[in-house]
């Protein structure tokens, strides 16, 4: 943290000739919010007028975050579809437009070009057979893809049946994928035969056939298989479908569903402090017409843009910047299937060249190392086509996101930093980079109707200057409205710490100008390059290894992740401890997890720190990881005071 405290004041102002042409200008920012917070109704119904309706919405906002009285509502007697929103409507103004530009993991690969009409037509075929195969409005499907045009299509197929799509990231494991389709009961399964990565294939269709083993997956009746590497698969007949063939001979148009505005769109799951990951479940008007009003607003979104967000579709940032926003824009939308590094650390700044991006939205993980290799594999590229740069997924340091704004964009580009969450389905708090000047570090301003607040531990408003926790105090339309299956949950963890506000997880400083300064999580969620793991998730797997009596997860500061993954394991009686069952515990985390969980450092811990009630001290073992002993604080209320000094000689010795 002390990093980011350089220059708390250095200010990087609007490029004058960016504010003249933005869509929201200097003038209008400080207007429109009040606007937004003064009168919700008005602003909300305005907005939703930027979406094609069957019946357009006349209640707008129905919100009470009251816990006896909670619900959360937003265009209610509105019924529309979001695949007619991304794809139809563009049809006779944008037909020809490209919407998706995909570029392969391997620039000798040719990439290829989708136009809106044929996108549509894709949409529509995949739709039709999703229909045939039983699927109706309502269902839950789980898509299982690489960043391939087909997980885009997927997706817009679900919505337009009306399905439920839950994507599952590719770097989970079987039981993570079997997790996730036994908690919504997913009814089809659309994979590939093989994803691939920096030349590394990823087994997805293995994948699925292993969590389909497991218990609780009865439910799918259909698993759709993408030819992508060509790779051999196992078919297993009649449950194993081949992608093309069922959608070959298709109708390539289909009579979308009428939904309500508050029928699910899509299920997400997420990691949270307890238990396992959350089905975040979104709805379909207010989400849609967020996402596609910050994307037009924090982008400053441009007909002629060329528009890449590097984010995988497996994570919020992939559902709502790459697909809903930007095609419900008519933008046209980089998908890249690759890594940074592959075959060069060029490849970015090569993609963006080829392709005259003008709009950048990475990750500062990316950033930090990409950065380590200095300027050079950048300065060979152009760029010249860039005018916006934007970074989302966690707390960027200022050295990162001048190196970003200099090198990269040539200190012509404004800098959008964007903080949001998978639950709040769109941007949150982030510059408007026509109107609102940066600071390295911050994510400035709140968005339109978004009203954050800084409380302390006990619920007190702190005002003007302060650092505390960050809650929001009203709704807006892109909020998640449930848990999948557990409302209660939903409730429970986000509005029970502090009463009518939603609680973000996130602390945050407010400095003197107002300015926003996400200072990372406050509960037992680790950030590990932007990917968020619980660390229940991983004590729960490691506890699951017959060795394993005990663990603690917690995160410790990583100079590429982020947050690194620290595990102190306790072995049952009797077993020793080895460079060798340390290796097998790691890997028994990624088979169970998957690679995001691999734990960085693991350490035996021969005791943990408790209290006498039996809590584990978790911010102890957090200092201890960060290898700072000095600072353990307060261990006065340690049932054995002992244990904190050998795990402390252990961790300076290793
Ligand atoms: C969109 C996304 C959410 C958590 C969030 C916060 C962190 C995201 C950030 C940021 C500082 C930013 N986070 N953006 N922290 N600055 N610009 O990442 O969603 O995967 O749900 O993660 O990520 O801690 O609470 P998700």
């Amino acid at each position: 943290m002390e990093r980011r405290m350089n220059h708390p004041n250095a200010l990087y102002p609007v490029p004058d000739d960016f504010a003249a042409n933005a869509r929201i200008g200097r003038d209008d920012y400080a207007r429109l919010y009040d606007a937004s917070v003064t009168d919700p109704e008005a602003f909300w119904k305005q907005v939703a007028q930027r979406l094609d309706w069957f019946k357009a919405p006349t209640k707008i906002k129905d919100v009470s975050f009251a816990v006896e009285d909670f619900h959360i509502r937003w265009y209610e007697d509105g019924e529309l579809n979001a695949s007619v929103n991304c794809l139809d409507r563009h049809l006779a103004t944008r037909g020809d437009k490209t919407a998706l530009i995909f570029e392969p993991d391997h620039p000798d690969t040719p990439s290829k070009r989708v136009s809106y009409r044929e996108l549509h037509a894709r949409v529509c075929r995949l739709a039709n057979a999703l229909r045939a195969l039983g699927v109706q409005k309502g269902d839950r499907v789980t898509i299982y893809l690489p960043m391939i045009v087909e997980a885009v299509v997927a997706m817009l197929a679900c919505a337009r049946v009306g399905a439920v799509h839950s994507v599952v990231f590719g770097g989970f494991a079987p039981n993570s994928i079997a997790d996730r389709v036994a908690d919504c009961g997913s009814k089809l399964v659309i994979t590939a035969d093989e994803g691939l990565r920096g030349s590394k294939k990823i087994p997805l269709k293995a994948n699925v056939d292993e969590a389909l083993k497991l218990p609780g997956t009865n439910s799918v009746e259909t698993v759709l298989v993408v030819r992508h590497t060509g790779g051999a698969v196992d078919m297993q007949m009649p449950r194993d479908r081949w992608y093309d063939a069922v959608v070959e001979g298709q109708p390539d148009t289909c009579e979308p569903e009428r939904m309500n505005a508050e029928d699910p769109l899509f299920i997400l799951y997420t990691s949270g402090s307890t238990g396992k990951p959350k089905g975040v479940l979104h709805t379909t008007g207010g989400y849609l017409a967020y996402a596609s009003y910050t994307h037009e607003c924090v982008f400053d979104l441009r007909e002629d843009d060329v528009y890449w967000c590097t984010a995988d579709v497996g994570w919020v940032t992939g559902h709502s910047y790459i697909v809903y926003g930007p095609l419900a824009n008519g933008a046209t939308a980089v998908v890249f299937e690759g890594v940074p590094n592959y075959p060069t650390v060029s490849r970015f700044w090569e993609v963006i060249d080829k392709h005259q991006v003008t709009l950048f939205y990475t990750a500062p993980t990316a950033i930090r190392a990409l950065m380590r290799d200095g300027d050079e594999p950048v300065k060979r590229t152009s760029r010249a086509s860039l005018r916006l740069l934007g970074t989302v997924g966690e707390p960027i340091n200022p050295e990162a996101w001048r190196w970003y704004y200099e090198t990269v964009g040539d200190s012509r580009c404004p800098v959008v930093d964007t903080w949001w969450q998978t639950e709040t389905g769109g941007i949150l708090i982030s510059p408007l980079p026509g109107a609102i000047d940066a600071k390295p570090g911050s994510a400035t301003k709140p968005f339109f109707g978004v009203q954050p607040a800084l409380v302390d531990a006990n619920g007190a408003f702190l005002e003007g200057e302060a650092e505390g926790n960050l809650v929001l105090l009203d709704s807006w339309p892109g909020q998640m409205r449930t848990v999948y299956g557990d409302h209660q949950r939903f409730i429970d963890t986000y509005f029970k710490a502090y009463p009518g506000m939603y609680f973000t997880g996130d602390g945050c400083r407010r400095d003197a100008d107002g300015y926003y300064w996400i200072t990372g999580r406050v509960d037992d969620v680790i950030n590990v390059s932007g990917h968020r793991i619980g660390t229940a998730e991983v004590e729960s797997a490691l506890v699951s290894h017959p060795k394993v009596a005990e663990a603690a997860v917690v995160g410790f500061p990583h100079d590429l992740k982020g947050q690194g993954i620290y595990a102190y394991v306790t072995l049952i009686a009797g077993e020793a401890s080895s460079e060798e069952l340390r290796k097998e515990l790691v890997a028994h985390v990624r088979k169970e997890i998957g690679p995001i969980a691999t734990p960085d450092h693991l350490q035996w811990a021969p005791g943990l720190p408790k209290t006498r009630s039996g809590k584990i001290m978790r911010r102890i073992l957090r200092k201890i990881a960060e290898n700072a002993p000095d600072q353990l604080g307060d261990t006065s209320t340690l049932a054995d005071p002992s244990v904190v000094d050998s795990l402390v000689k252990e961790r300076r010795d290793a």
